[in-house]
């Protein structure tokens, strides 16, 4: 046991690096990762005291007090916040000697040499693997009998309620960290979904945040709209808003379905408006109907439709990626997309095996880069050529009248079959492309020079994070250096390989480290 006095003290963070390197969170962002709330769920409330910190939503936690606070870290969050969880260990460790530092999630699942090294529980499994730990340091008394979700806790108030009804996914895009990590597809009992919508102390739309919530099995599928339909009606469940996979448009019948279940969006990965690109990713649900079609009739039935546009600059050209561009900007038929990014060589996804194999890594490639906005990947048209277009992604600049008139027109063609705040949605989405920092908190400008972004993983500036904030021991100064994907050759650094071999055949004990 690990206590000090009274009852553990348990600190769950969301770790996070932004990518824009804003000190101040990005509060109004929607979706908010949940993963801490989550996580939390898997500690007795009465015997245990836990709180919460989304370094997305509130920015890096350097707070010298809350550090020293806990008698246990709980941490989470994607790929690239690795450095961030080990910047955090070291924090707590200077702060509170004797600190039980948990972790998990993709990148710890990736690499699991370097976090059994890092971390005193390096977690492989899904969020109750939490209670063992807890039933293991506290005892079993200290571990909640079922493991719900702690929105109670949240330091902040939302607009939306989050939940979940699935886990992972039944597709395997090359670029996806799911098909990395090869889990199974996972529905969650109807019931315990219905306990959750049914529990929020206030009534707002729910944010379903699956990778998948259409699935893999449409009987189901069925039986959980009629679940929403059931709530929508009792007044429970105001509207909602998920994730589906291309393939849930192929029926007929569903978007109806969907809306009189009180279904008031969908986000859907297109990814590429190009077949060949779709092809290359593996997105072959993408090809079964024309994607413009599929979202026309998705605003027709009176859902708004969001998604994402993904590039990769190492085996498109340049003039193609921006004819992609061009055509969304001038197809009033479809929304303008909700997010731009790079296609990620996310660490253990066919599309890393892929940029290894072709020796496609810049030099000194790092972890922390792989945020969808830094060039990892050498461009098929060079650098200096592709940089421009790679700038645009964070904010398309000199394109406001084509976003104007771009707005116009769909407002014109979809007045009738969306309502007033589905229309704002969608076009604060678009004026989203071309102000980031004023709507959803991604910082374009100020930066000390340097600090100044290049955008490219050789010569990006680590960031202010990469300085301890307060003085740590230094046996953790370690933890302060990035972790480093490829020689300045741009070859895969050993270690990394020997972490992707390695996650098979995890180590099964955690490795204590010393505090
Ligand atoms: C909200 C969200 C965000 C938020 C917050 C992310 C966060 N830190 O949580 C924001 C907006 C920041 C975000 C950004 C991005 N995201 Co995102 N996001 C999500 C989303 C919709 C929900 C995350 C969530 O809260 N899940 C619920 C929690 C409970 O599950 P989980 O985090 O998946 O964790 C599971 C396991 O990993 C494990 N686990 C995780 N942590 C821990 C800790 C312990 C101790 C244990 C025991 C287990 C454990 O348990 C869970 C399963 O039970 C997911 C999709 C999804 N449904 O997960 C995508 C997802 C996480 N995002 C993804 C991607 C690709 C991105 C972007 C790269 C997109 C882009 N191209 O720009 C960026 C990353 C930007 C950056 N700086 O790196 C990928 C994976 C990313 C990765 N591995 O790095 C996902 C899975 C979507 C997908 N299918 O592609 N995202
Ligand atoms: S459909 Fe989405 S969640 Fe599923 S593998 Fe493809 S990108 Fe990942």
């Amino acid at each position: 046991m690990t206590q000090r006095s009274g009852k553990p003290r348990v600190l769950v963070v969301l770790a996070h690096f932004d990518d824009s390197r804003n000190p101040n969170g990005r509060p109004n962002f929607i979706p908010q990762g949940v993963g801490h709330a989550v996580l939390a769920g898997a500690f007795d409330r009465d015997r245990v005291d836990v709180a919460l910190y989304s370094e997305f939503h509130s920015g890096p936690l350097l707070d010298e007090r809350t550090l020293s606070w806990p008698d246990m870290l709980v941490l989470t969050g994607v790929t690239s916040a690795f450095d961030r969880m080990r910047q955090l260990a070291a924090y707590v460790r200077t702060k509170s000697p004797g600190c039980v530092v948990v972790a998990g999630g993709p990148a710890v699942r990736n690499l699991p040499l370097l976090s059994a090294e890092t971390f005193d529980y390096a977690c492989h499994g899904d969020v109750e693997e939490l209670s063992e730990i807890v039933a293991a340091v506290y005892g079993p008394d200290a571990a909640a009998e079922t493991m719900e979700p702690r929105f109670d806790l949240l330091t902040w108030s939302s607009p939306v309620n989050y939940a979940e009804t699935s886990r992972y996914c039944n597709f395997r895009c090359s670029f996806c960290a799911l098909t990395g990590e090869r889990r199974d597809y996972l529905s969650y009992d109807l019931g315990v979904v219905e306990r959750q919508l049914r529990s929020y102390a206030k009534r707002r739309i729910v944010l379903f945040v699956d990778n998948n919530f259409y699935g893999n099995n449409r009987a189901v599928f069925m039986r959980k709209l009629d679940m929403l339909e059931r709530l929508h009606r009792e007044g429970v469940l105001p509207g909602w808003v998920a994730l589906v996979t291309s393939d849930f448009f192929a029926h007929q019948g569903h978007l109806d379905r969907a809306r009189r279940a009180g279904c008031l969006g969908l986000f859907c990965g297109v990814e590429s408006f190009s077949p060949t690109q779709l092809a290359a990713y593996n997105k072959r649900q993408n090809l079964v109907a024309p994607q413009v079609e599929l979202i026309r009739s998705c605003l027709e039935a009176g859902i708004v439709f969001q998604y994402g546009l993904i590039f990769d600059p190492a085996v498109r050209a340049l003039r193609d990626m921006e004819q992609e561009l061009d055509f969304v900007l001038g197809c009033s038929t479809i929304p303008l997309p909700a997010f731009l990014s790079l296609t990620i060589p996310l660490l253990g996804t066919p599309h890393f095996d892929e940029a290894v194999a072709s020796g496609r890594f810049l030099p000194d490639a790092k972890l922390r880069d792989m945020d969808g906005f830094t060039l990892l990947t050498r461009p098929r048209d060079g650098i200096e050529a592709v940089l421009p277009f790679v700038r645009q992604l964070a904010k398309i600049e000199g394109r406001g009248s084509d976003v104007a008139r771009h707005a116009f027109g769909f407002w014109r063609r979809y007045r009738r079959s969306l309502s007033a705040r589905q229309m704002v949605t969608l076009l604060m989405n678009s004026a989203r492309l071309c102000t980031p920092a004023v709507l959803n908190g991604r910082r374009t400008g100020g930066l000390q020079a340097e600090e100044t972004l290049t955008y490219v993983t050789t010569t990006q500036p680590l960031g202010p994070l990469y300085r301890p904030a307060f003085p740590v021991a230094d046996r953790f100064a370690g933890h302060f250096s990035p972790t480093m994907i490829t020689d300045a050759d741009g070859e895969l650094l050993p270690t990394i390989a020997a972490n992707l071999a390695a996650r098979r055949h995890p180590p099964r004990q955690p490795a204590q480290v010393a505090s």
